[in-house]
């Protein structure tokens, strides 16, 4: 039984190298299939054991978005809750779920872009910050239905990921805006559409997405400008349900700024924000276009199996 290959995911998850919320959580899955095919584990006590462990390992690598512990929390339900009492059963259903979670996630990116995509018109000026498969899908699905759109991103410091946004949408001939975060309200007013993604949707409909995603969102409040979330439904907080906070990540400082060049200044690196439901038009899942005011019930419908008897 090795958790090597696990270890090395979060490694991964951590540094960033895997990121994005949608695609922690399928590595996440995939990790856990790993183990489970790697597994020697002869008895069921101790194949489940060790799939726990994989589980603490990888939800420990990132704290904000709930994707990932989501994914694993659905595969071990799953396992546990399947009445198979031999140590090989485990394995391969723990194989199967996993593959059906990667699966499931891809095809929901999928009808997050049909979806959304009806809610972009001929025209529009769309903007999006950093890098969301999601957000990115309804764009590409848009243009893909012949829409003359074209894109303002922003770059999301400190990491850059608008940086791989805009060179995926040129490679699809889109035409894109690159800008820094702090140009988002000059250029609102030729704005027609904000979409982004999401790491966590709490109970109460407030996204937690890339730092710098709350102020585009005043700004577009501001400016009038309807503000869409695409996110699939296992972006949704189960826990915020019972009360808790969504974990804001803090990042080393050094992605901000040298700290040997700023000696004896506080460095602060925080990765996400929390745009309230106030200032958000729709949220595009998979399941269906619904306004933020709606996440407790996406909850409940959807992760009445995480929460129990908790409610
Ligand atoms: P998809 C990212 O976080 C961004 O905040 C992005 O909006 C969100 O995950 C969702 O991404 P990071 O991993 O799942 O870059 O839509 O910190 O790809």
């Amino acid at each position: 039984m090795t958790l090597e290959y696990v270890s090395e995911v979060s490694e991964r998850i951590q540094s960033m190298e895997i990121r994005g919320a949608g695609k922690i959580a399928r590595s996440a899955a995939e990790a856990l299939r790993v183990f489970a095919s790697e597994s020697t584990a002869d008895e069921a006590q101790s194949f489940l054991e060790g799939l726990r462990e994989a589980g603490d390992v990888l939800i420990s690598s990132r704290p904000s978005a709930v994707s990932l512990p989501n994914a694993v929390k659905y595969i071990l339900y799953r396992v546990e809750n399947s009445k198979a009492t031999e140590s090989d059963d485990l394995r391969k259903i723990t194989i199967n779920v996993a593959k059906e979670f990667i699966e499931n996630s891809l095809e929901a990116v999928d009808k997050i872009g049909l979806y959304g995509a009806k809610r972009i018109d001929d025209g529009d000026t769309v903007m999006t910050h950093c890098n969301s498969s999601a957000a990115i899908e309804v764009i590409k699905s848009a243009w893909g239905e012949g829409k003359d759109i074209k894109v303002i991103a922003s770059e999301a410091r400190p990491r850059y990921q608008g940086y791989i946004t805009v060179r995926e949408l040129a490679k699809e001939g889109i035409p894109t805006t690159l800008i820094v975060d702090s140009a988002v309200r000059a250029v609102m007013k030729k704005v027609n559409k904000v979409v982004v993604g999401a790491d966590s949707i709490a109970a109460n409909g407030a996204v937690i997405n890339k730092i710098g995603t709350s102020q585009i969102a005043l700004s577009a409040q501001e400016a009038r400008v309807l503000f869409f979330v695409a996110a699939e439904t296992y972006k949704f907080h189960p826990e915020t349900c019972l009360g808790d906070i969504v974990e804001i990540e803090e990042r080393e400082p050094s992605e901000v700024a040298d700290p040997k060049e700023f000696e004896g200044i506080t460095i602060k690196n925080l990765a996400f924000d929390v745009t309230p439901p106030e200032y958000i038009d729709l949220i595009v899942t998979e399941k269906g276009v619904i306004p933020p005011q709606a996440a407790i019930m996406v909850i409940k419908e959807e992760f009445g199996w995480a929460v129990g008897d908790r409610w």
